[in-house]
């Protein structure tokens, strides 16, 4: 059995963010794998569409040996365990499970993206991130999520909570 180091970004704006982001974890340490190590929750003001609560968000490394689309599967079963409703593309959700990074992998299907392809253009990912993996080289971009929140021009506030 191959276990890799899968890094999920978290994030809800609906309903009680934090007891749902707690839950979302004992999950994915229960269906997905072993949570290994785990950002402080940020409390980020909404991107995309910014009419709408602020999300608490957090990132977390976990050792999966699921492949990739039993991982998507996997998360969007918790999704929906947790109450997520899919309606509009950005808006409010109870949780979302974001698949980041999967090793150094590279995947582009249908309906998985690894790298996620918008990390660097979000503050509310890259800051959590830089707390946990600062010196990790993203794989498509080759710099260090370090180096990529310093060249982040994302406006949209981003605070650190002191829970995790
Ligand atoms: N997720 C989105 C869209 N906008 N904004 C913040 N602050 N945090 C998120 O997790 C987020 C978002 C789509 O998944
Ligand atoms: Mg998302
Ligand atoms: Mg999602």
């Amino acid at each position: 059995m191959s276990e890799k180091n899968i890094v999920l970004l978290l994030g809800a704006n609906l309903g009680d963010k934090e007891e749902t982001l707690r839950n979302a974890v004992i999950e994915i340490n229960e269906g997905v794998g072993e949570v290994v190590s785990i950002s402080h929750f940020y409390e980020t003001a909404a991107w995309g569409k910014e009419d709408q609560p602020s999300y608490y968000n957090q990132v977390l490394v976990c050792k999966s040996s699921l492949d990739p689309q039993n991982l998507l599967k996997t998360t969007q079963n918790i999704e929906q365990k947790l109450g997520r409703v899919r309606k509009e593309k950005w808006g409010a959700r109870i949780i979302d499970v974001d698949i980041l990074f999967i090793e150094r992998e590279k995947i582009s299907e249908e309906n998985l993206k690894v790298p996620h392809p918008f990390i660097q253009e979000r503050r509310f990912t890259l800051e959590p991130l830089k707390e946990i993996l600062p010196h990790f080289v993203h794989p498509v971009l080759n710099q260090t999520l370090s180096d990529l929140l310093l060249n982040c021009k994302d406006p949209l506030p981003v605070k650190k909570l002191s829970m995790k």
